[in-house]
């Protein structure tokens, strides 16, 4: 299984690419979904768009990394 290091991987994280197919709420790795991982998006989108597979960030498969993202997210807690 590919594993694709991420931002949270210097803290020994790594975000599984398979598992998060579906989408990935959990974006800061530590166990839940809640609005520190909305704002960890909303800051890190531009890092996200560039280094983490979209399908895995594209909540609202629109096939963009963008703040739509960020509200569905928010929406979706
Ligand atoms: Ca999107």
């Amino acid at each position: 299984m590919r594993r694709v290091r991420t931002q949270a991987a210097t803290v020994g994280r790594v975000i599984d690419p398979v598992r998060c197919r579906s989408g990935c709420r959990d974006v800061r790795r530590d166990g839940r979904a809640d609005f520190a991982d909305v704002v960890l998006y909303f800051n890190q989108m531009a890092w996200i768009a560039a280094n983490e597979p979209v399908p895995a960030f594209d909540y609202n498969g629109n096939g963009r990394i963008d703040f739509a993202d960020v509200v569905w997210l928010f929406n979706h807690l």
